[in-house]
């Protein structure tokens, strides 16, 4: 329901009210099921989530060569074929990719580490090369280096997580990191990185970075989140940046929201992204 969500809040229109020539794809189809099978027996779905993972990458691959795809869902699992898809891109190009994780989550569990078993949890250890996913999710051929990877608004990490994550070198900021800094601050620094070595940036936003006040629309609520400023400040940079290459937007459930509220909001959000701002100023470069 949530790129549905999306189209009825009017996404698509908001884009190209700004001058953008956008083209809808429609929805996904996914690929025939393969025969899966792990040791873990809580994990949910794999089966069907493996074929909708073999999809994307490709489709993820094959749009990202022209344009700014901006993959809509649908459970997080989806940008661990997003990110697969266009880090294969970026590799063909020779530009590294950089990684913005706006979330809640780290959802760096693997296969083995999950508790849930819910697979949303488990796409930013997949495409950052952490083992176990062999044979399961899709042959990553361009593993994004956890150097370039840069989580915002963490608030939420499982214990397993927590050591894998730090152990593999990625940025975490978390709410606190935030609330001392400030969040443009913390973003600044990580976009100075990407221009300065001509990075490709994917943007993976989950809805659950958000405060649940501004965001109720979300099966995994964690209370303070970003505030709608903060949110709004974060499209805003990456925007002026002009670095931003390609664009996950997740985790929205219209089912749970309230009057629209959260899908009106990841809308503004991304027309932010692409360009809307209330004041024209002067442009900051970065790098
Ligand atoms: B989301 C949790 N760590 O593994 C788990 O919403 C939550 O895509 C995962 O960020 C949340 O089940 C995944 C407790
Ligand atoms: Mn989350
Ligand atoms: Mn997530
Ligand atoms: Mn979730």
């Amino acid at each position: 329901m949530g790129p549905n969500g999306l189209r009825a809040a009017g996404l698509a229109e908001a884009l190209a009210g700004l001058g953008h020539d956008v083209v809808d794809l429609g929805d996904l189809q996914p690929a025939p099921e393969r025969a899966v099978s792990h040791s873990n027996p809580s994990l949910k779905a794999l089966a069907e989530t493996v074929s909708w993972l073999d999809a994307l990458s490709e489709k993820a691959f094959e749009i990202s060569e022209n344009g700014i795809p901006v993959f809509m869902g649908g459970d997080h699992v989806m940008a661990a074929a997003s990110v697969a898809g266009v880090s294969r891109r970026a590799q063909q190009k020779g530009r590294p990719l950089f990684v913005l994780w706006l979330d809640a989550h780290t959802d760096f569990h693997t296969l083995e580490s999950t508790e849930s078993g819910n697979l949303h949890g488990t796409p930013a250890a997949y495409f950052t090369g952490r083992p176990g996913f062999e044979g399961v999710y899709p042959r990553l051929d361009a593993p994004v280096d956890p150097a370039n990877v840069c989580m915002l608004g963490i608030r939420s990490v499982d214990a397993p997580e927590r050591v894998a994550v730090s152990q593999a070198g990625v940025t975490i900021h978390d709410m606190r990191a935030i609330d001392e800094s400030g969040i443009g601050a913390l973003l600044s620094a990580f976009l100075e990185r990407v221009a300065a070595s001509n990075g490709m940036l994917h943007v993976s936003f989950d809805i659950d970075f958000l405060d649940p006040s501004a965001a109720p629309g979300v099966g995994t609520t964690v209370p303070g989140g970003a505030s709608f400023r903060e949110a709004h400040l974060v499209m805003e940079m990456l925007h002026d940046s002009g670095l931003v290459t390609s664009l996950d937007l997740v985790e929205l459930n219209p089912f749970l929201d309230e009057r629209g509220k959260s899908a009106i909001l990841m809308t503004d959000l991304t027309a932010s992204l692409f360009g809307k701002r209330v004041m024209d100023r002067p442009t900051r470069s970065f790098g």
